[in-house]
């Protein structure tokens, strides 16, 4: 994944737990550079074991650490940067995940190693909605739970989500239900 993703999480960590905390975890996962390059990409390998070793640090369980992570993603980049192409990406919160793909098509046409996950929206209502995710990373699921509230956050709501469908055999999608008031 990007570097955006591996700095995003270090700035979680330091800023909630300081420097020192993150320098453990950091080592604990074998990387020695001081920094991380946002836009260069980076094994994915190198941020599941971030996660781990901070799951480890920290006394938390990953998906608590993924999930907050997820939520975290949404003001940081919105900070760093990338809070015009949220802008671009929709005026309302359905309208904002019916448009995810598109999102991450813009980012893929200047990031070339972006590996996005899909998503498509169904079973709209006035105050809740259907999400598909597809991807090929495993594990990321918790995150999702942090990204959809983060983005519903965003957006002035506060909304409730819940998991309708793993993937598995039958399906090579998770799907979520999200409702808000
Ligand atoms: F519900 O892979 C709301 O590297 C959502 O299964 C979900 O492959 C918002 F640094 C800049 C850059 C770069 C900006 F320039 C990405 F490169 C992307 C900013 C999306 C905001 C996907 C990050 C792939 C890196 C992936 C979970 C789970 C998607 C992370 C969240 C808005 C983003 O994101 C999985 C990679 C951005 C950028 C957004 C993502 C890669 C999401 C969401 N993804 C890179």
């Amino acid at each position: 994944m990007y570097g955006l993703v591996n700095k995003a999480i270090k700035d979680l960590v330091v800023s909630n737990y300081g420097e020192a905390t993150w320098q453990e975890i950091a080592e604990n996962a074998g990387f020695e550079e001081s920094e991380f390059v946002g836009l260069q990409s980076y094994p994915d390998k190198l941020t599941y074991d971030l996660v781990h070793h901070a799951s480890k640090v920290l006394k938390s369980d990953a998906p608590v650490i993924l999930e907050a992570f997820g939520e975290y993603w949404i003001t940081y980049t919105a900070e760093e940067g990338y809070g015009e192409l949220m802008d671009l990406s929709g005026s309302t919160f359905p309208e904002f995940l019916a448009n995810l793909d598109m999102l991450h098509a813009r980012m893929s046409n200047i990031m070339p190693h972006l590996a996005p996950p899909l998503f498509t929206t169904r079973n709209e209502t006035s105050n809740s909605i259907e999400l598909e995710y597809r991807s090929h990373r495993v594990g990321l699921t918790p995150m999702l739970f942090g990204l959809i509230k983060g983005l519903g956050k965003r957006f002035k709501l506060n909304c409730r989500v819940k998991q309708i469908l793993e993937k598995g055999d039958d399906s090579d999608c998770h799907v979520f239900l999200i409702e808000w008031e």
